[in-house]
């Protein structure tokens, strides 16, 4: 147990979150979520002082380059943190604007725009695409403070920046931000990298360095094991924005102030728990009987919404049609990098009326749900009305509005204003994003989890798109079947391939990519192989007459085949 990852390790706290009732699935994840502030086990969290130190420091390197000429600020990471990295560019780069200065924030997603709002897992392990991607975007600049995010200091992407800028300090001076302790960084070599360096190389590289800084706080394992986009996600957002906040309103406020604001407000979340589990479990009913989940919501809010709903995919193997977010108005496509023409993909509608929201809706199975995300304007009585006449469940989660709207009473309000303090706009609407971002994952968490897509707090569904996820799933099998390591990587190959024969002459890339074209359940099929020694033929016949992934794992499906 002690050498795997924090990022990798099972939550004692969640251990059964597969059995609990939706109450009680809000109320061990927002458990979990605390440890963000209040530490684990001998750790301290974000409240750490050496890391409330090291926020200092940042804050520092930050305002040295707001005020210096020719100078940049990347931040840059892999799905989640890649994300969370964009969301914070584009909010400080507009702080910016407001007080005259020039934007600084730049962001960088392993994969594009489109990864963004869609799950593009697989690029996260090409350190040399990574690189490229920094040089291009820096080069033009004298000065560049790098940020590299990856929760569990693992991805190759990041660390082939990282080694970049280790190579040239007079140009950049790069931070890391993760959730374990160097000595837990991944030590895996991927194909692309060259003279076998691993992340761990750079990692311990970047904590010898004088002028690099490594924020890596303890911040315990997720909820749901391994997905970082739930704690690891939040606490990236918390430095980020606690940082930079400081860094350009010259505030003489210390981190640990800041921290403690986000403290009290996730604290509070707990009195709008009974109205989160009531529709965590409309949602869980609606995914058990095929509808859909919807969210709706203008400017960054709406983004939050196409960003969770993107993370059930390659965590839950759900089809992107099971949760999807739509924006109302065009704030994400104004803030996207420039890309080539066509290269940006998104599922989500951008600029929707409420004419437009009421025809994409049109065709929504019955007793489907849709998440009005805050005020905005496509929050009419009409629409809603209309929605409702067809069955569909309507929640509103009221965070930053005052207004209140002529609703009827079956709209499921879930009021996240009473969370926010009373502080100014700028440290409101990063309080007003934290919850939001707890709320949507604890919904879309706590319907995956009563759909029967967790086994304990196991992701027992996972898409196998990357590396660290092909490593993560040989893991899972390995441990529910009891399995060796060679039997559980058989298995799972065969799955990945859709045979009954062994296959030998195929490298991790290759499985990955096969992956692609492979929308099964292929890591639920390769643990019925290896739970009952069966071929891959056999098990997906089992695999296809059982609709609850759960209950392979529980021997319901085994016993009634
Ligand atoms: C990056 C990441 C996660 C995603 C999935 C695959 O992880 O893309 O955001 O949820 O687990 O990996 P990391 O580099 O931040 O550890």
């Amino acid at each position: 147990m002690d050498s795997i990852p924090y990022t990798e390790r099972r939550n004692a706290i969640t251990m059964n979150i597969d059995t609990d009732t939706p109450e009680g699935i809000v109320d061990l994840i927002h458990e979990c979520n605390m440890e963000v502030f209040n530490g684990y086990e001998n750790h301290k969290g974000l409240s750490d002082d050496t890391i409330l130190n090291k926020l200092d420091q940042f804050v520092s390197l930050v305002r040295t380059n707001l005020q210096t000429e020719n100078s940049i600020i990347v931040l840059s990471g892999c799905g989640t943190s890649g994300r969370i990295g964009f969301l914070a560019a584009t909010f400080f780069n507009e702080l910016c604007l407001q007080q005259n200065l020039p934007p600084k924030y730049r962001y960088i997603i392993a994969g594009g725009n489109s990864a963004l709002v869609t799950s593009i897992e697989a690029c996260e392990d090409d350190p040399v695409i990574g690189t490229k991607e920094l040089q291009c975007i820096t080069d033009t600049y004298e000065h560049v403070l790098f940020v590299g995010i990856t929760c569990g200091l693992s991805a190759p992407f990041v660390g082939g920046q990282l080694e970049y800028c280790l190579n040239n300090p007079q140009k950049f001076t790069p931070v890391l931000i993760g959730f374990n302790p160097i000595s837990m960084a991944r030590r895996t070599h991927v194909s692309k990298w060259i003279n076998d360096t691993t992340f761990y190389d750079i990692a311990l590289r970047m904590e010898t360095t004088a002028g690099a800084l490594v924020i890596n706080p303890i911040i315990g394992p997720e909820p749901i094991s391994g997905s970082s986009r739930m704690k690891g996600g939040s606490a990236t957002k918390v430095i980020l924005d606690t940082v930079f906040y400081l860094a350009s309103c010259n505030n003489i406020m210390k981190a640990s102030e800041v921290i403690e604001m986000y403290r009290t407000a996730v604290g509070t979340m707990e009195i709008e728990g009974q109205d989160i589990a009531t529709v965590v479990e409309q949602a869980g009913e609606c995914l058990l009987n095929n509808a859909s989940i919807r969210y709706v919501g203008s400017s960054t809010f709406g983004i939050w919404g196409m960003i969770d709903a993107s993370e059930c995919v390659p965590t839950y193997n759900s089809s992107y049609n099971d949760i999807r977010g739509f924006m109302a108005n065009d704030y994400f496509r104004k803030n996207l990098n420039p890309e080539p023409p066509l290269s940006f993909v998104s599922p989500a509608l951008h600029e929707a009326t409420p004419d437009d929201l009421s025809k994409t809706f049109e065709n929504l199975p019955p007793s489907s749900i849709v998440v009005f995300i805050d005020k905005d304007y496509h929050l009419q009585k009409s629409l809603v009305e209309k929605l409702q006449e067809k069955g569909h469940h309507i929640v509103w989660i009221k965070i930053l509005s005052t207004e209140s709207f002529d609703l009827n009473s079956n709209v499921k309000i879930i009021d996240l204003s009473k969370c926010i303090p009373s502080t100014d706009v700028t440290m409101q609407y990063s309080l007003a994003e934290i919850i939001l971002k707890l709320c949507l994952n604890t919904i879309s968490t706590g319907a995956h989890v009563m759909k029967g897509k967790v086994f304990q707090n196991i992701m027992i569904d996972v898409r196998v798109s990357n590396v660290k996820l092909f490593y993560r799933a040989i893991d899972i099998i390995k441990s529910l079947a009891g399995v060796d390591y060679q039997t559980a990587e058989r298995c799972l190959i065969q799955s990945i391939y859709q045979t009954n024969d062994t296959i030998n002459d195929k490298t991790i890339d290759q499985h990955i990519m096969a992956v692609a074209n492979n929308h099964d359940h292929v890591v639920p099929i390769a643990l019925l192989m290896s739970l009952s020694n069966c071929s891959y033929t056999e098990a997906k016949l089992k695999m296809d007459k059982c609709p609850i992934i759960r209950d392979i794992c529980t021997g319901t499906n085994q016993s009634s085949t």
